[in-house]
């Protein structure tokens, strides 16, 4: 067993369960159980405090893009420590760090974005797009433009603003929530909602639903749109080819914003710097985080396009909001860094040409199990539907019972891989290595092995 300070994995569990709140969690059930302690990482892999060794599927949480151990980064966020550990970018001042990844920033994203707002993670940035959408239609002399249209089951954080923007009924239902001026419509989630549609006449009737929802709430009240390109947390639903151009489409046609939530698909999860390129579209605000540090300190942000920078300010005085810790030094140092990794060491071309490919093959290979429904991916994102009877859509009687079982199951096989309700999410660092590809499809596809047996023994299937 590995021994931290003299601790025990008993002793840690005892003490976390006696002091600490975890997020998302029901305590009951894990203080029955204990925490896992997770004592060190080198690249896609995490150790427990009891030696075992387990490839991290979700990238921490979606966000270890370049891969755990980067010395460099450690480095990068020392020098700057002894330096300069904060400064505030408030009362006309800024630092070497800020200034310098707010060009790298404007360099990446796509032309007609040249400017950032930081903030310290993806809740904060989703907060600012809500705040700096109503501002620029005030400023527009439109000031009555303030609902904004998301879609269900989207997340897009975690606080009020947030979880509001977000579509997850379970978190709407605690503390009152949506915040008012929210709209949400449905997703483009065609294993579940497709019926007998095929999946590109699927995403034009998924998009059409935002010009309803438009006209629902009369045009001139509409602010902005916003979506995750690829949602995440809500279960790796990947939109039909035909979804994005037409929710652009029907957003310029109405003189709306769009928003691309970018926090999971930015910085290289598609293989692209931005989802938005993956699927080509040119939104007007993209939230950033996760990646962008690649999860090695908090940081995060909005990209904010010509048009609505420029009217921040020219037209606008004085924008009153902001965090003491926005465009953080040692945070911005080590985003600075994490940047700087993944263009020397080529790793959007590592993705694009060998990690996607053969992540997609393996991932597809998993197709013929008898619990799969439908395996998908995008990139570095990938999804398995778990049903009871292929080639049926139909889910199981007790929702979420196999994505536990399977989550649980995969854990003690030595693979992180989520379960949102019944379905398998996975989203491995893009330094993955074809080997390493192959181990991960083989753990996958014991794990389902696992799962049927034990979904047999207990009569759930
Ligand atoms: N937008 C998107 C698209 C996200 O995925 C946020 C915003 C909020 O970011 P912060 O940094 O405030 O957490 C996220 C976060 C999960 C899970 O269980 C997903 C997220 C966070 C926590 C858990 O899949 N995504």
């Amino acid at each position: 067993m590995l021994k931290r300070a003299g601790r025990s994995t008993p002793d840690f569990q005892a003490s976390d369960a006696a002091h600490h709140l975890h997020p998302f969690t029901d305590h009951g059930a894990l203080n029955a159980e204990g925490s896992r302690v997770i004592v060190k990482a080198e690249g896609i892999w995490l150790w427990d405090s009891d030696g075992r060794k387990i490839l991290d599927g979700m990238s921490g949480l979606w966000c270890v893009n370049v891969g755990y151990g980067r010395r460099s980064i450690a480095d990068a966020v020392h020098r700057q420590m002894t330096e300069l550990p904060f400064y505030n970018t408030f009362f006309k001042s800024t630092h070497p760090p800020a200034v310098e990844l707010s060009e790298k920033l404007a360099a990446i994203a796509p032309p007609h974005i040249n400017r950032v707002f930081f903030c310290n993670s993806g809740s904060e940035a989703n907060d600012t797009v809500i705040r700096m959408v109503r501002r620029y239609w005030a400023l527009k002399g439109q000031p009555y433009r303030n609902v904004i249209i998301s879609r269900q089951n989207a997340y897009h954080g975690s606080t009020m603003g947030g979880a509001s923007l977000g579509g997850m009924g379970t978190m709407h239902a605690q503390g009152g929530l949506p915040i008012p001026g929210i709209a949400h419509i449905a997703q483009p989630y065609w294993f579940d909602d497709g019926g007998d549609m095929d999946p590109e006449r699927f995403g034009l009737k998924a998009a059409r639903a935002l010009e309803a929802a438009i006209h629902q709430h009369r045009p001139e009240n509409i602010a902005a749109f916003i979506g995750e390109p690829i949602q995440g947390a809500g279960g790796v639903i990947i939109p039909p080819d035909s979804y994005w151009p037409e929710i652009m489409r029907i957003c310029r046609a109405h003189d709306i914003l769009a928003v691309a939530d970018e926090v999971i698909c930015g910085f290289g999860r598609l293989g692209t710097w931005f989802g938005s390129e993956y699927f080509g579209i040119e939104p007007d605000l993209m939230p950033i985080a996760k990646g962008l540090s690649s999860g090695y300190l908090p940081i995060g942000g909005v990209l904010v396009s010509d048009r609505i920078a420029d009217t921040l300010i020219k037209d606008g005085g004085e924008f009153f909001h902001g965090f003491t810790y926005s465009g953080h030094p040692a945070a911005c140092a080590a985003a600075l860094e994490n940047l700087r990794i993944i263009e020397e060491e080529n790793i959007l071309a590592h993705a694009q040409d060998t990690a996607i490919p053969a992540f997609a093959r393996a991932w597809q290979s998993l197709a013929d199990h008898p619990l799969v429904g439908e395996a998908r991916s995008a990139g570095l994102l990938g999804a398995l539907e778990l049903v009871p009877s292929k080639p049926s859509r139909a889910r199981f009687p007790a929702i979420g019972d196999a994505g536990m079982i399977c989550r649980d199951l995969a854990f003690e096989n030595g693979l992180v891989m989520r379960a949102v309700r019944d379905t398998m999410v996975i989203a491995p660092p893009l330094v993955i290595t074809q080997e390493e590809v192959g181990m991960l499809a083989a753990l996958a596809r014991k794990t389902l092995d696992d799962t049927l047996a034990v979904l047999k023994r207990e009569r759930l299937i």
